[in-house]
């Protein structure tokens, strides 16, 4: 009897762990191919070898770009070398990234930049966000970008318990944002387990000097955030929930669901166009082989786009349009770091 006991529950804990690989390896998106493609308009930038992990750039054109993040699991490209920012004009005919100086006191040898996000303050200084992991750890550095000799003042550190594991940020004020949390466990090994397991327990935090609140949470890995160019939507990236949540933004900085773009691959970072307000997400098309990373069997990388239009409408679900067609993974090459979208996934505007 004991031992038929012992089999049943064998058997069932077989079951169970069975049922959740392959609900995980759907979330990964891990049998999804793409074939490689060259787009004729695409070219590597020199300098940015180590990859680069997000971009905000000015209305003027200047683009700040985070470069060289290390993150636990993922391949890193130069495992000794500290992060940087870097700028580059890109009214430039031929634009080169340097590096911004950043002023004395900042410590720099664990700099390890993440997600990033600008804010021009009513006297048009311009504030720049920036996540680090210095010892894996999460904390939100604010900047004062001096134009004048490429530099970046540091004006704070920011560190808060409702920020443990901080992805990407977008700015509402000169000292305060949106965050996303990309795990809900920061010890390693339960972190793993999390993803594994499926728990949607990652969230979007509101910080700002005077009150620090989550405001959404449902999320498997919530990712890339950015805002419409009113400021009245905020827009989550949820990696392995292969979606896009689109949120109404209160004057409390409260945040209401409105809808969700399901996608066919796993978002990263959010841009917004500032003109159309366009979404434009960086995604890995599978989850699996960037975890694996094999340098013969590159992960690759694609672009999304919603228009506002789709964003917005109420009852239209967006669907990817021809996937195939209009993918293109990152053309073969040292650096594919995934982190260079460069194809154009269409949706089908249902509205
Ligand atoms: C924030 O504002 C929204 C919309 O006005 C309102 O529904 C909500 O109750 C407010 N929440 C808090 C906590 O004040
Ligand atoms: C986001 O990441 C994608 C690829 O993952 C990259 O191509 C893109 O430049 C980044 N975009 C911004 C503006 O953050
Ligand atoms: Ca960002
Ligand atoms: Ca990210």
């Amino acid at each position: 009897m004991g031992k038929l006991l012992a089999l049943a529950l064998a058997g069932i804990v077989a079951a169970l762990v069975g049922e959740r690989l392959v609900a995980f390896r759907n979330r990964m998106c891990a049998s999804r191919e793409l074939k490689p493609k060259r787009l004729p308009n695409c070219h590597l930038i020199k300098g940015i070898e180590v990859g680069s992990e997000d971009i905000d750039i000015l209305p003027n054109g200047l683009a700040f770009i985070s470069s060289g993040l290390k993150y636990p699991g993922m391949q890193s490209f130069a495992p000794d070398k500290r992060g940087e920012i870097l700028l580059m004009d890109l009214k430039e005919e031929n634009p080169r990234p340097v590096e911004l100086r950043i002023s004395r006191g900042f410590e720099l040898a664990s700099f390890n930049p993440h997600g990033i996000s600008l804010y021009v303050g009513e006297d048009d200084a311009v504030y720049l966000f920036v996540v680090n992991h210095p010892q894996y750890k999460s904390t939100v550095e604010l900047f004062k970008f001096v134009e004048d000799d490429n530099s970046l003042v540091h004006l704070k550190t920011i560190k808060h318990e409702l920020l443990p594991s901080v992805n990407d940020i977008v700015a509402v004020g000169p000292d305060s944002f949106f965050a996303t949390n990309d795990h809900y466990f920061t010890e390693t090994f339960l972190l793993y387990l999390e993803m594994f397991l499926g728990l949607t327990w990652t969230n979007v935090v509101y910080y700002s000097p005077k009150e620090v609140k989550e405001v959404a949470t449902g999320f498997y890995f919530a990712n890339g955030i950015n805002m419409s160019p009113d400021g009245r939507y905020v827009y989550v990236a949820d990696l392995l929930g292969q979606k896009i949540h689109v949120f109404e933004k209160h004057a409390n900085f409260t945040l209401t669901p409105l809808k969700e773009l399901q996608l066919d691959t796993l978002p990263d970072n959010l841009s917004v166009d500032p003109y159309t307000g366009d979404i434009w997400a960086g995604c890995h098309p599978n989850g699996m082989k960037l975890l694996l990373y094999d340098p013969g069997n590159l992960p690759g990388s694609e672009g999304v786009t919603s228009s506002l239009e789709t964003t917005l409408c109420r009852n239209g679900a967006a669907s990817p349009l021809n996937t195939d067609v209009n993918a293109s993974p990152f053309p073969e090459g040292k650096t594919d770091t995934s982190k260079q979208a460069v194809i154009l996934m269409k949706f089908k505007d249902n509205c």
